[in-house]
């Protein structure tokens, strides 16, 4: 089916690694589920991850989300952006500090070059934190002109497994 006028699709990339970010990105999800400008199409499997780039720190979880949004690139932006503070906000007052992060890695029809928001995410070519989880649901993904199946196949995924059997991870975690 097709989105309805004025509806694009978003792939999210979600990911942390202090506290309980599987809960967190769950919530996330939920969260931007339940709004009436935004639905969650499909979601990958949960996935723990070396740590990449920084390698001195804990393993993270993360996965990747399509989406549906009538919102702007730059709208859906603020959102995650402010899921990612109220998350930080909600743990700091209840379980001590965590970490939420929400990166849009493409939203349909939209490549931008602006710093506050790059699309597609520059970094998911080298990110195999990104690619297996978008490779669950969508491989064939075009991401500087190279699909995302492609793309898997040149970055080191050493480590990387899937912690939950499939896509439903996120309507189970309270
Ligand atoms: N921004 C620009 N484009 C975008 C976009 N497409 N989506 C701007 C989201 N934000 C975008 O983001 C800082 C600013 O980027 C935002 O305010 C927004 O205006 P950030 O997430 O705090 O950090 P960053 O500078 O974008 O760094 P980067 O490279 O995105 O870092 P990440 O993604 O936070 O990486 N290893 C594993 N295994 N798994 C991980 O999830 N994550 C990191 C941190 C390192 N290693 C990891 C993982
Ligand atoms: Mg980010």
């Amino acid at each position: 089916m097709s989105p309805e006028p004025g509806v694009r699709r978003a792939n999210l990339g979600l990911g942390g690694n202090i506290g309980d970010p599987a809960a967190n990105m769950a919530a996330a999800l939920r969260m931007i589920d339940a709004r009436a400008d935004c639905r969650v199409v499909t979601v990958s499997r949960l996935y723990r991850t070396p740590p990449w780039g920084k390698t001195d720190q804990d393993w993270f979880f993360n996965a990747c989300a399509l989406i549906e949004t009538s919102l702007s690139p730059e709208a859906l932006l603020d959102l995650c952006l402010g899921l990612e503070k109220e998350m930080n906000r909600v743990r700091i007052e209840r379980w001590g500090p965590r970490t939420l992060d929400i990166d849009i890695l493409t939203y349909e029809g939209v490549t931008s070059d602006a710093e506050r928001l790059l699309l597609p995410h520059p970094r998911i070519v080298e990110r195999a934190f990104v690619l297996q989880p978008l490779c669950d649901y969508a491989p064939d993904t075009v991401i500087a002109k190279q699909n995302a199946r492609d793309l898997l196949t040149k970055v080191d995924a050493g480590g990387i497994e899937p912690v939950s059997k499939d896509g439903n991870w996120w309507q189970a975690l309270a």
